[in-house]
């Protein structure tokens, strides 16, 4: 996985009844949760993000479908096929991310640390890659 991010599998308890997943602040993720949101009804061919964010620690699970993820650290580029309940992808770092190819029944719900902020979002990928190179002087 590029660095920036990285995968967190969740203890699902299992039984005859079905399964149930529990989230914890600060034990199952590594912050805590001050924003939750979660995105559905995007086409296949649908695009979304094309961002980065400044300064936001947040986990994505597809809670119900699949879809892909581009995450690009300005570095290293790696698609990520999030199609299980039981699996997060930890993006932590300063990270441009692209979802898409999205299932029908798709739900991809995100835990933020940070209440919404217009501002912490960076929508040029060449400020993300001067950003990343003036990070790597210091
Ligand atoms: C991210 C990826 C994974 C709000 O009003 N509050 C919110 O907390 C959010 C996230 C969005 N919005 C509004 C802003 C836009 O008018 O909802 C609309 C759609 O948001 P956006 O175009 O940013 O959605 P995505 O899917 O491109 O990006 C979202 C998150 O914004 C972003 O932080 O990392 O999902």
């Amino acid at each position: 996985m590029i660095s920036g991010v990285q995968w967190i599998t969740f203890t699902a308890h299992g039984d005859s009844r079905g399964s149930l997943i529990a989230i914890e602040n600060n034990k199952d993720i590594p912050f805590p949760i001050r924003r939750i949101y979660y995105i559905y009804g995007s086409s296949y061919d649908a695009v979304r993000g094309k961002h980065a964010h400044k300064d936001l620690n947040q986990v994505l699970i597809c809670v119900s479908g699949s879809c892909d993820i581009l995450l690009d650290n300005g570095k290293e580029k790696e698609t990520v096929h999030l199609d299980s309940r039981d699996k997060g992808i930890y993006i932590y770092g300063f990270i441009w991310r692209e979802m898409m190819h999205f299932s029908e029944d798709c739900v991809l719900l995100a835990l933020v640390d940070r209440p919404y902020d217009p501002e912490d979002y960076v929508y040029d990928h060449d400020q993300l890659l001067r950003l990343t190179e003036s990070e790597d002087k210091k």
